[in-house]
């Protein structure tokens, strides 16, 4: 299905990668696939262990100096970074000065089956920046706009403990929705909803079976 106005009123059934899931309509251009990445949710954390060997997970530093509470690090041929020079994509790890690790096939497989499921087919991401939230951690309301070319959508996978997202609009000052991202749940946001401001609230403690007291968040991009 293409994701423009009103062709998504109902929720919608369709063949996931393995597994079943739940199309939800979010915006115009933004639909959630809810438990998508359920089924391959082990094996993404699997691969995600091998990448921390070479790309642990860091506390970032913002342009302004502010030390991120959410830790991240990347995969692909790309990664996003932030220091006091800014927010930029690199192509080098900048912890060890050598490429990031390369991108996971089940972090592939996922990524453009979702995107193909939304009507992006040929979805090619070039990166993918990891986030871990442990309790208490967030992201405030910001856009993405550091990607060269927005009309490709960003993909998200969200795995581990709950989190509650806020879903704004064009402008900072629209009042965010707010959506429970589970695990397993895959986000796709392309079209007007590509720029859209969004933010998550901080985490809630618990403990999940998966990935303990932390929830992680893969977002596929074409940044370069
Ligand atoms: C909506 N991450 O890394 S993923 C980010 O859950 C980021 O870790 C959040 O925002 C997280 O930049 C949200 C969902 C997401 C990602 C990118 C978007 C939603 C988006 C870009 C435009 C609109
Ligand atoms: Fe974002």
């Amino acid at each position: 299905m293409k994701l423009s106005a009103g062709s998504m009123t109902a929720d919608l059934f369709g063949p996931p990668p393995n597994g079943r899931w739940v199309s939800e309509p979010l915006a115009e251009g933004a639909a959630i696939l809810r438990g998508f990445a359920s089924e391959e949710a082990a094996a993404l954390m699997d691969s995600l262990r091998e990448i921390l060997t070479a790309a642990p997970f860091r506390h970032m530093v913002t342009p302004g100096g502010f030390r991120m509470s959410v830790a991240m690090t990347n995969c692909g041929h790309a990664g996003w970074v932030t220091d006091r020079a800014g927010y930029r994509y690199d192509r080098l790890d900048p912890t060890t000065k050598r490429p990031w690790p390369p991108r996971p096939v089940s972090f592939t497989r996922v990524a453009t089956a979702a995107a193909a499921a939304t009507g992006f087919g040929g979805y090619e991401p070039d990166s993918c920046l990891i986030n871990r939230y442990e309790p208490g951690a967030r992201l405030s309301l910001h856009q993405d706009r550091n990607e060269r070319d927005f009309s490709a959508p960003i993909v998200s996978v969200s795995l581990g403990l709950p989190a509650m997202f806020l879903f704004g609009g064009a402008s900072r000052k629209e009042r965010p929705r707010r959506v429970l991202l589970e695990s397993g749940d895959v986000v796709v946001w392309g079209g007007a909803a590509r720029l859209a401001f969004h933010g998550v609230a901080p985490l809630a403690d618990g403990d999940h079976p998966l990935t303990g007291r932390h929830r992680i968040n893969l977002t596929f991009r074409k940044a370069l």
